[in-house]
């Protein structure tokens, strides 16, 4: 059965070129989504002021904005004398091996030893709950719930919630946080935060970053962040073994120039076997995609992720021109207009003839004319 979001921690669209676009390319806006408000701060200052214990929490497989943006809060609270935890709800429990250097991995907890009910638990990037993956039933029981997020998609979980659809990253919002808590950026912070706002811009490339995103950084960098030695641990390290299943996944991609209403797209699949074969942890094909979605004759990218159990996790990219986001949700899944995902257990072949129906489904709905160079905006997590 198609179902399962799996892949919705991707870009928020607010900001994504919107003169630039036909306004029937982009999702509707979601009604109960506003930027936060003086009084929206000023209540998760009082829950985290008011909180004997803090659990601060990523979304499964977390990606640089997640774990960066839980560890900057995680090292400012214990800065601040606070018990914080981190944790995130995978299992196995796994940090990605590129996100390995973020300073706080100390602070970081496996699932079982977040309280089922804890005092104050903070959700960084995660725009729906499902995304806490086994912390979802301790965040629903919690005593407070605060939701930190940058998704347009996110449906308004939590009790307080400081979502923004225009920050580039999660991370802006954590810096905002910060400096009305009156907490300093040190350079360990700076780091997680710096982590987080490369990953969200694609290293400040993708249309989401302002030049408030480039002083953000400079103020970042003012604190001695390494910033060359993280660009080449999240961008330039894989192991031996993730070249070798990229290899595979790009000999068995095949390019449909008709699909999408003639915009074009592209897809391959990873089996689990290929993971064992070479010895890759699956958090570390997450990135695989930005490699397939470079071909110019598609519009539209998918890669289809095998589970052990032989389910599909699968990830989609557009780039501009198609709502990717609407075609995952008729497969039951959802997203970003640019960035958007699902599950499936019906096989390679049904699935990707589903995804293939789903876009002609869209029709001049959602596929929009590519226009001009400015239509052609991306974005990432
Ligand atoms: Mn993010």
């Amino acid at each position: 059965m198609l179902g399962r979001q799996e892949d919705a921690s991707e870009a928020p669209t607010a900001q994504v070129g919107a003169s630039a676009l036909p306004a029937h390319a982009l999702p509707a806006p979601r009604a109960e989504l506003r930027r936060p408000d003086d009084q929206d701060w000023q209540s998760v200052i009082d829950a985290i002021t008011e909180a004997r214990s803090i659990d601060l929490v990523a979304h499964v497989l977390p990606d640089g904005d997640a774990l960066g943006s839980a560890l900057a809060m995680g090292l400012a609270l214990r800065q601040r004398g606070v018990r914080a935890r981190v944790s995130f709800g995978d299992d196995p429990q796994v940090v990605p091996a590129s996100l390995g250097f973020l300073p706080g991995q100390e602070l970081i907890v496996p699932v079982s030893e977040v309280p089922d009910r804890p005092d104050l638990m903070i959700t960084f990037d995660v725009a729906d709950p499902r995304r806490l993956g086994l912390l979802q039933g301790k965040a629903e029981s919690a005593r407070m719930l605060v939701v930190i997020d940058h998704h347009a998609s996110n449906g308004g979980f939590g009790r307080r919630r400081l979502i923004d659809p225009l920050a580039p990253a999660t991370a802006v919002l954590v810096d905002e946080l910060l400096r009305r808590l009156g907490v300093p950026l040190d350079r360990s912070i700076a780091t997680c935060l710096y982590a987080g706002v490369a990953s969200d811009t694609g290293s400040f490339r993708y249309s989401a970053t302002t030049p408030a995103t480039h002083e953000f950084a400079a103020r970042l960098l003012a604190t001695g962040v390494p910033h060359d030695v993280i660009s080449r641990r999240l961008w330039d390290t894989q192991s031996f073994g993730y070249l070798k299943v990229l290899a595979a996944a790009l000999e068995r991609a095949r390019l449909e120039p008709e699909a999408a209403g003639g915009l074009g797209l592209v897809w391959t699949w990873v089996p689990w076997a290929d993971l064992v074969a070479h010895g890759v942890p699956p958090e570390e094909i997450e990135g695989l995609i930005d490699v397939v979605r470079k071909a110019a004759e598609a519009e539209v990218t998918l890669v289809l992720k095998e589970d052990p159990d032989g389910s599909l996790r699968g990830s989609t990219r557009a780039n501009g021109a198609v709502d990717v986001a609407a075609a995952c949700a008729a497969l039951g899944g959802g997203g970003h207009a640019y960035a958007a995902g699902f599950g499936s257990r019906i096989g390679v072949p049904a699935t990707v003839a589903a995804f293939r129906e789903a876009l002609t489904a869209l029709g001049g709905a959602a596929i929009a004319a590519r226009t001009s160079i400015n239509s052609m905006t991306e974005t990432k997590d």
